[in-house]
């Protein structure tokens, strides 16, 4: 006999499943399904990579498979079945059709194009339908997913800016080395977090100082990010070892026909954006990416961009890793504006804390408060 659990048990399992979509699903999010009835599992399911079916079609496909009848069973969804016709048929008319009796979601789904109508079809469809009544599962749900919400409700990436730094907060020594400050470990940790961003991004004075390649590394993906490098002057030489291989996209703010004509030739993009002082302006880069549907945008840059950005309020998470290592003088982490009063100080707030031995992994976000 089968013992019913309650919603927040199948929710979880949903999570679960959710969490078993990969990065290919971008830029659409990682939903989970689980269709129960009695306590019965009857189907589970993930959305697939962009394109093929959404969570709720593979759990109803799933159970089908089984020759279990869903009518009158209860779906769990992490997210609000979708209404439309996107590149898929809409969810919520696959769960009518399927005579689903009530839908059970994790949280509204922020898509413009969704958004509220997904639970209506259900319920006009007569339906029993609850949303978002689990606050923690509805966070995770959303946390799971925080650039596809991000996107959604600002047009932007989810911006996530990773340094790595002594104990003490150099990057450099003051004669410029910079090699390995931080241990194997860390550095591993950081092409996991390369590898779940839609795109990369550095500046051109990373690229003239290191000659970066900005893809993932030792671990498997599915798929390599975008590169984007910021250039407002378009002074990368086609040979830069980032230009040599994937996607790249290199942003400009002053035109140069020949050098551009010199990218273009080896596959390269150049887009050219209006100037903010001079240099490309941020605000208008983040949302062309929004635009294109990069919902992670991971930054891997110098002390310059890293602090235009932060200047501009357009980065939502600073990934830092701290060696044990006392260099004393060097390099900083930062360039802004000098400020006269601690009160003047952006308040952020650690998101988490954790020992990647030797070194310590922060995450920290901007405090909306
Ligand atoms: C769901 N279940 O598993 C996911 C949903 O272009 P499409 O057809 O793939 O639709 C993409 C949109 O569908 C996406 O922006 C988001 O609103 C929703 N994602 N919806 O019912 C799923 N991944
Ligand atoms: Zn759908």
């Amino acid at each position: 006999m089968n013992q019913p659990q309650t919603d927040r048990h199948y929710l979880q399992l949903a999570l679960a499943l959710a969490a078993r979509a990969t990065i290919e699903t971008s830029p659409n999010p990682k939903v989970g399904c689980v269709i129960v009835t009695d306590g019965q599992i009857l189907g589970q399911g993930w959305t697939q990579p962009v394109g093929q079916a959404h969570a709720e079609v593979m759990a109803l496909r799933d159970a089908h498979a089984q020759g279990h009848v869903v009518a009158g069973a209860t779906a769990y969804v992490t997210l609000e079945p979708c209404s439309h016709f996107g590149r898929t048929p809409p969810c919520a008319n696959a769960l009518v059709e399927a005579g689903i009796a009530r839908v059970v979601a994790a949280v509204g789904d922020a898509n413009p194009q969704v958004a509220g109508r997904g639970l209506a079809i259900l319920r006009q469809a007569g339906l029993q339908v609850e949303c978002g009544q689990e606050p923690d599962i509805a966070l995770a749900a959303r946390e799971m997913n925080v650039g596809f919400f991000r996107r959604m409700e600002s047009g932007k990436p989810w911006v996530r800016m990773k340094m790595a730094a002594s104990l003490d907060g150099h990057t450099a020594l003051p004669n410029g080395q910079s090699q390995w400050i931080t241990s194997p470990a860390a550095r591993l940790d950081g092409h996991q977090w390369r590898a779940r961003a839609d795109a990369i991004l550095t500046g051109i004075g990373t690229v003239l100082a290191d000659d970066p390649q900005l893809n993932v590394r030792g671990i498997s993906t599915p798929r390599q990010p975008i590169k984007i490098i910021v250039d407002s002057h378009l002074r990368i030489a086609p040979q830069a070892r980032c230009l040599q291989q994937g996607v790249s996209l290199v942003v400009a703010a002053h035109d140069d026909a020949e050098k551009r004509a010199a990218l273009e030739a080896q596959g390269v993009e150049v887009l050219l954006l209006p100037a903010a002082h001079g240099r490309v302006d941020l605000s208008a880069l983040l949302l062309e990416l929004g635009r294109r549907q990069i919902n992670e945008l991971h930054v891997e840059a110098g002390a310059v961009l890293n602090g235009a950005l932060l200047e501009a309020k357009l980065v939502d998470e600073l990934l830092v890793y701290l060696a044990p290592k006392l260099l004393g003088s060097g390099a900083g982490l930062l360039h802004i504006s000098e400020l006269t009063h601690v009160d003047q100080a952006e308040s952020w707030q650690y998101h988490d804390v954790q020992m990647l031995a030797p070194d310590l992994r922060i995450l920290a976000r901007r405090n909306l408060a």
